[in-house]
């Protein structure tokens, strides 16, 4: 055990096991917040946030405020009753001080409230407390102030008053001990898209988020404010915003079904493509479970029993199938679950088998309703459907010639493809270089043991706008297919991917670093992220990252990858004196030769490979769709405001 331990007052046995819990946590920090990379590190947020956001749900708390302060720590703060300062009997000390330092203490006072929230490891304050070099609470309860200050979990006094006060709520402020976090430093943006999801997950309450590192021009903090009046309404108006609708208003479920609370929210768009998010709890499901099979299902059934009545089908000669009702479509559901189980590779697939039955009941009667007292909207959305079957049905014309061809499937490479000779996936990576002259100068730069290089002619399909049919015809689609060895499933679940005979775990694309490079490397994640999704699920996708500048005096040659890094080195290699330092700016793949493309980018002892990961898939839809699609103002707006890939957290 710690020094500071040892050295702090006496221990009875309920101290002994705070400590143990404490000691657990810091020793194993991932099996508590998942990593101790950025994802563990804005978790902590979010698990103080949630405990807040219960208060909210039990109709207590209104506004929750957060803030990035200057050293990079933490506040959360609310105006909900406050934790209870009182002594807990069998502990001796505060009840205060047993939430903060005791694994899963959170809620235990208020035993029948309705606790739905939590983080995905529902782990609890403490455990944000364990991983802190420092933590401050304040508690206003009852007109008095308390407060009390802990180290590693540890508390530095025990729980004092410092004053009267006219209101109650709770602030706690923490900042993440660096010796345990390889990351330190919070995103704004990761943060204020959590909370803005959640104002919309949860009706009714005040977030902000402000962050103190940063002002605006005139001199306030950086920060936002997020409130939804009507919930996942505007929710999916907001996923939609650079989609074109083709229903009025949105088509609206807030309702208890067999004691489930459910909420649902959808609307169709012109595009092909399905967004549906779900969410138990606040958690994105990303993997779905029970509650998607309940809404697909409901979907399912009461659009076609519609579109059989209304006489609609009597002309379409082919079987429609579920995913035609999906199309175009964005919805959100979202249920909260007294005990929920989560199954799945990522924990994040619901597992209770009575969810399905409530969403089913809830989704049925919402759109029973919606499809009665709206017969023109009605004909709108079974036009679509018929659309979406009849290209459906080319699509598979157009699949059933290719695959007869093998051309989706592994056999038979194709001739642009330069492989490695090692079989074994784990041990392979794949580039996918932009243009035949980068890819050459790949090939004679590659270790050809384990780098297989693949040269993409010309542009890449955006498929955001393009047909099912028309993805599967495009050569250079094709080719990605039969290079990296996966296969689709049939017709009725053809997004469910086969992997097994994935050829590489290391999917690398290489453009320029310009913007034509950017544009490519964007159009290719927006079919990775539609086609291919669990590729990047499982964390097979990376972007290479070239050097912008060599710097060359005289045989000292030296690479940088920005001008900050560029304009130091340049100092170092002038050391003082008044030398002559060339500087080459990279402008593309091309200007590298094949050594010096090997030692910058691909050589894994020196590269910089960046894994694309999705952060928030709902983030990750609009923005897509954002980038790809037709509406250029807020494109051109999120491409100037922000770094090449801002929600994927690449
Ligand atoms: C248990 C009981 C009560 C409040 C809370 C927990 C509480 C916890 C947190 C965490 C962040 N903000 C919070 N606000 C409240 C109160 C029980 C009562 O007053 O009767």
């Amino acid at each position: 055990m710690s020094e500071e331990i040892k050295n702090n007052e006496e221990y009875g046995a309920g101290n002994i096991q705070v400590l143990e819990g404490l000691e657990a946590v810091r020793k194993r920090p991932a099996m508590y917040i998942g990593d101790v990379g950025q994802k563990g590190l804005h978790h902590l947020v979010y698990e103080v946030v949630d405990n807040s956001i219960d208060e909210a749900l039990a109709g207590h708390c209104s506004n929750i405020d957060v803030f990035i302060n200057e050293d990079n720590s933490i506040t959360v703060k609310d105006n909900g009753r406050g934790i209870p300062t009182d002594m807990h009997e069998k502990e001796n000390k505060s009840a205060l001080e047993v939430v903060m330092t005791v694994l899963h203490a959170g809620g235990k006072f208020d035993k029948g409230s309705y606790k739905v929230s939590g983080g995905l490891h529902g782990v609890g304050v403490s455990c944000v407390n364990a991983l802190s070099t420092d933590l401050r609470v304040e508690v206003h309860r009852g007109g008095k102030k308390f407060e009390q200050e802990y180290k590693i979990g540890i508390p530095q006094y025990d729980v004092r008053e410092i004053g009267t006060t006219d209101r109650t709520g709770t602030e706690v402020t923490f900042k993440p001990d660096a010796s345990i976090f390889v990351e330190t430093i919070y995103h704004y943006d990761i943060l204020a898209a959590r909370l803005r999801e959640l104002s919309f997950l949860n009706k009714g309450i005040h977030l902000s988020i402000t962050d103190k590192r940063r002002k605006n021009e005139d001199g306030t903090h950086v920060g936002e404010k997020f409130f939804s009046e009507v919930g996942l309404q505007e929710f999916v108006t907001f996923l939609d915003s650079t989609r074109d609708p083709i229903l009025e208003g949105v088509i609206y479920f807030d309702g208890e079904k067999n004691g489930v609370p459910v909420e649902v929210a959808m609307v169709y768009n012109s595009s092909y493509s399905e967004n549906v998010h779900s969410y138990v709890n606040n958690i994105n499901t990303h993997e779905g479970g029970t509650h998607l099979a309940g809404f697909r299902r409901a979907l399912t059934r009461t659009l076609k029993k519609y579109a059989d009545e209304s006489g609609l089908l009597k002309k379409v000669k082919f079987e429609i199938s579920g995913d035609d009702f999906r199309e175009g479509l964005t919805a959100v559901v979202s249920v909260k679950v007294m005990e929920p189980q989560f199954e799945g590779q990522t924990k994040t697939k619901l597992g209770n088998k009575e969810v399905t039955g409530a969403v089913d009941k809830a989704v049925g009667e919402m759109l029973t309703n919606y499809l009665e007292e709206n017969p023109k909207q009605a004909q709108v959305i079974v036009q679509k459907v018929i659309l979406a079957a009849t290209a459906r049905n080319a699509a598979r014309k157009a699949r059933e010639l290719v695959q007869r061809k093998n051309v989706l499937s592994g056999s038979g490479l194709p001739g642009k493809l330069s492989d490695c000779s090692e079989r074994d996936p784990e041990k392979c990576e794949i580039f996918l270089v932009e243009g035949d002259s980068a890819g050459g100068t790949a090939k004679q730069g590659r270790d050809r043991h384990f780098q297989a290089i693949m040269p993409l002619r010309g542009k890449i399909l955006n498929v955001e706008k393009a047909m099912q049919h028309k993805v599967f015809e495009n050569e250079e689609i094709k080719n990605m297919y039969k290079a990296l060895g996966v296969s689709l499933g049939t017709e009725e679940d053809e997004r469910e991917l086969n992997l097994e005979k994935l050829r590489y775990h290391k999917i690398v694309i290489m453009t320029d670093a310009d913007i034509d490079g950017s544009h490519i490397a964007t159009l290719l994640l927006t079919f990775f992220f539609r086609y291919l999704k669990p590729l990047i699920e499982n964390g097979y996708v990376y972007i290479a990252t070239p050097p912008l500048y060599l710097l060359k005096r005289g045989k000292d040659h030296r690479y940088c990858w920005d001008e900050n890094n560029r304009d130091i080195i340049i100092d170092e290699m002038k050391g003082g004196k008044d030398v002559n330092v060339v500087i080459q700016r990279y402008k593309g793949l091309g200007e590298m030769n094949a050594e010096q493309l090997w030692d910058t980018t691909m050589n894994p002892e020196f590269r910089t490979l960046k894994k694309v990961s999705i952060d928030s898939a709902a983030e990750a839809d609009r923005v897509f769709s954002m980038l790809m699609g037709d509406d250029v103002p807020p494109r051109r707006e999120f491409i100037e405001a922000n770094a090449k890939y801002a929600n994927i957290d690449a």
